[in-house]
């Protein structure tokens, strides 16, 4: 147990506890970010994501004693390792065992925390910056365990606990220019992007991610006042609008075109028209509103009119005057994904927005999120309605709740009522330090924005 959650290299020194050793020692050795996959068997796997990313490893060493260095970055918190074979004369020593633990984050650039926070609310800023150091390394990396790849959406979030602490500008520059640079040719940003050997494009294209590319960059802006470089991604931000408009009808709506990949969240019962709709919206905002930062307003004379269409088409089709909530789709089923997106794209009214969440609470069909992802959308909204101490609330009853279960960075997926959820049919593939739950740091570090 090294006491904390670290990424990096693994080395120890094995030794013979007598000579000769007439056999390699053979060790296996299992990396944890968890206890469970300290203990749980790995095999048989019954999971859905290459079993290559679950971290044990096997080293056969020929001379003794000898510095063993582990070859892969693993990440963990504690190493178990077994001697599964070796000289049936000599016992193995294994001895100094050592991390050398790697990030691009900073941690003497992160300004004081506000006063006035609880003893706890400093522990849950401190594991959620662990969070984000451990995925920041050459990009911002969704885990730093699986998959290690820069997602955009998971970007969008990093960013802004970054600004919030570490404030490594030059890394969010990085993952913008890789996003542009992989782009399709028609200007299509990646969904998602490996860096190496040479940076390239994943195969999946999610909506709502292409959406956030905008608020990434205005957000980055905002963050870094570095004109130049949102000057020079402009054109790439308008080009989306193409692609972000096309499942838009003329009569504002959002239908599913099945050409993209909508997630919003791990919950595939999800109706997603309602918060596809508002993820849209907020990137034409943000599209607008670095146009008149930039002095580019005349480039998209066009966007005032799409976003009131917009706003229009889901006041009239996507709101339940009865209910005082949106619904989503044809079985217009309510969740809370819907109201934090229609929050966040400004379709209700102030009072409209603060008066939705005590009517979803009580709302017992309504579809709860499964990942912190859509947990930071809902608290994000509920900060945007004006509700800093509601959001506080949540904020500790669901990160807090992750605390208790002994979380030293926060996790890719928590249902409280069924702990062992996961996307790819294995808990133990799950990511225990995941790049989109690491925002209660910029939630507790950055002063709510004025009550609309
Ligand atoms: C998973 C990863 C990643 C996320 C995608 C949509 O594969 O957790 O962080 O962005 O889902």
């Amino acid at each position: 147990d090294f006491g904390e959650h670290v990424v990096g290299f693994f080395s120890c020194v094995v030794a013979p506890a007598a000579h000769p050793i007439d056999a390699p020692v053979r060790l296996r050795a299992v990396f944890a970010e968890t206890p469970a996959e300290l203990g749980e068997r790995f095999d048989p796997y019954p999971g859905t994501l290459s079993r290559s990313w679950l971290q044990d490893e096997v080293i056969n060493v020929d001379d003794t004693p000898a510095e063993v260095r582990f070859p892969r970055r693993y990440a963990f918190r504690y190493v178990r390792i077994e001697v599964v074979a070796g000289s049936p004369h000599a016992h193995a020593i294994i001895r100094s065992p050592r991390v050398e633990a790697v990030t691009s984050a900073d941690e003497t650039r992160v300004p004081p925390l506000p006063s006035g926070l609880s003893e706890r609310q400093r522990s849950m800023d401190r594991i959620a910056r662990r969070t984000l150091r451990n995925c920041m390394q050459t990009v911002f990396e969704d885990g730093p365990k699986r998959d290690r790849r820069l997602w955009l959406g998971d970007l969008r979030l990093q960013a802004l606990a970054n600004y919030a602490t570490f404030r490594n500008y030059d890394l969010v520059r990085r993952c913008l220019y890789l996003h542009a640079g992989t782009a399709t040719d028609r200007g299509l940003v990646a969904t998602c992007l490996f860096e190496r050997p040479a940076p390239v494009r994943g195969r999946n294209n999610i909506l709502d991610y292409t959406a956030l590319f905008a608020p990434t960059v205005l957000d980055y802006l905002e963050a870094s006042s570095d004109r130049a470089t949102a000057e020079d991604l402009w054109p790439m931000v308008v080009r989306l609008l193409e692609f972000t408009l096309e499942p838009v009808g003329p009569d504002g709506l959002f239908r599913d075109s099945g050409r993209w990949w909508l997630f919003v969240d791990w919950d595939r019962e999800l109706d997603r028209q309602a918060a596809e709709q508002g993820t849209i919206l907020y990137g034409l905002r943000a599209t607008l509103e670095l146009a008149r930062r930039l002095g580019r307003a005349h480039e998209v004379l066009f966007l005032p009119a799409a976003i009131e269409r917009m706003v229009a088409a889901s006041r009239r089709d996507l709101w339940d005057e009865s209910l005082g909530l949106f619904v989503s789709g044809e079985s217009r089923q309510v969740s809370w994904a819907s109201q934090a997106w229609m929050v966040l794209a400004g379709v209700p009214t102030a009072e409209e927005a603060r008066q939705l969440w005590p009517r979803l609470r009580t709302h017992a069909a309504a579809r709860t999120p499964v990942t912190p992802y859509l947990h930071h959308h809902v608290v994000e909204a509920m900060w945007r309605s004006g509700l800093r101490a509601e959001a506080l609330a949540y904020l500790e009853q669901y990160w807090g709740g992750m605390m208790d279960r002994g979380a030293d960075t926060f996790w890719e997926v928590w249902v409280p009522a069924n702990e062992r959820e996961s996307p790819y049919r294995s808990h133990l593939m799950n990511s225990y330090c995941h790049a989109w739950s690491c925002t209660p740091s910029w939630f507790l570090r950055t002063p709510p924005p004025a009550a609309p």
